[in-house]
């Protein structure tokens, strides 16, 4: 690396722009050529002067259902501040308890749609159900409401700015549980009944669900997929492993992401951070699950 930074013209302010821009101790692109975004890779005013000329509005989906209502208030007055900030910005959130939604003054160029939704007694249902519920919601209304679309767990909080950088045709990001532990921790759903198996030897990231997204339309046919999936396993009496992210992870391995987001665009808060994770742009919020969930 410093060979070639020593072969580049001394001279100029893109010389002193590209050696801030190397970084040498993570993974900056897949296999299959798509970006892995890491701090220190790129530079925000150069793409948020790009992405200013072409006006696109983006969306995000959020559930809070039962006692997850807590979590909307550090989401949103999180995301207000740190998430495509000075961007057009619909946040979508399903919620069985509309009354519960705290009144919160939004930057102008975002805003807020609460959108009812019943609750399921299972928690893992209406984790699973939020992929049928984003593919209708696109059918009927996003389609011609945003151009980008990003499903996002309600239950984290964001300490730094996560910009256009994240944008792309298909997003995912890469678990932080893969930066823990030995890549093949069986992380996948191996059971070959199950829609979401993927065969033992196959595998490449391990992508979290709190956190993907993409174009409208590819969004749509990622949902659409993998909810037919989960159909087709409680029709044939099999739950995936990590239920939706299972599918998530079939599909991502089959249909490769257009950029991939580092661990850190989603840190478990129950690992511990090495170096290499520079900062927390966003992490999940501490919580009891028994409590939780029931
Ligand atoms: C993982 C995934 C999550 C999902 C889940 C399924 C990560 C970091 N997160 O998180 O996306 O795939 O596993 O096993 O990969 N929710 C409610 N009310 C409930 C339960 C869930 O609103 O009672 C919603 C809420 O938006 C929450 C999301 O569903 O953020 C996922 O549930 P979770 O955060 O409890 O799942 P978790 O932490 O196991």
């Amino acid at each position: 690396m410093d060979k070639l930074l020593h072969n580049l013209p001394k001279e100029g302010h893109w010389h002193l722009l590209l050696k801030r821009l190397l970084r040498t101790d993570v993974l900056l692109m897949s296999p299959w050529l798509a970006p892995i975004m890491w701090e220190g890779t790129f530079n925000r005013d150069i793409l948020n002067a790009q992405y200013r000329q072409k006006n696109f509005v983006v969306g995000v989906a959020t559930f809070a259902v039962k006692k997850y209502v807590r979590f909307i208030e550090g989401f949103l007055g999180s995301a207000n501040k740190f998430f495509l900030s000075g961007h057009r910005v619909n946040f979508y959130l399903f919620t069985d308890h509309p009354e519960k939604v705290p009144s919160m003054k939004l930057a102008p160029e975002k805003s807020l749609v609460i959108i009812p939704v019943q609750n399921y007694s299972r928690w893992q249902d209406i984790s699973m159900n939020r992929m049928d519920i984003i593919s209708n919601h696109i059918r009927t209304h996003w389609r011609y409401e945003v151009d980008y679309l990003y499903s996002m767990d309600i239950d984290v909080q964001m300490f730094e700015h996560i910009g256009v950088e994240i944008i792309d045709t298909l997003v995912g990001t890469i678990s932080s549980w893969q930066y823990t532990k030995p890549r093949d921790s069986n992380s996948y759903e191996r059971r070959p009944e199950s829609r979401a198996a993927i065969p033992s030897g196959e595998g490449d990231f391990y992508y979290a669900a709190s956190f993907y997204g993409g174009s409208v339309s590819e969004v749509y046919k990622l949902t659409t997929a993998c909810f037919k999936g989960v159909t087709e396993d409680r029709a044939n009496g099999i739950e995936a492993k990590w239920h939706e992210e299972s599918h998530l992870n079939k599909y991502l391995l089959y249909h490769k992401p257009t950029r991939l987001l580092s661990p850190e665009y989603y840190w478990d808060e129950e690992l511990i951070r090495p170096r290499i994770i520079r900062v927390k742009r966003l992490s999940s919020v501490r919580k009891d699950l028994k409590e939780v969930r029931f």
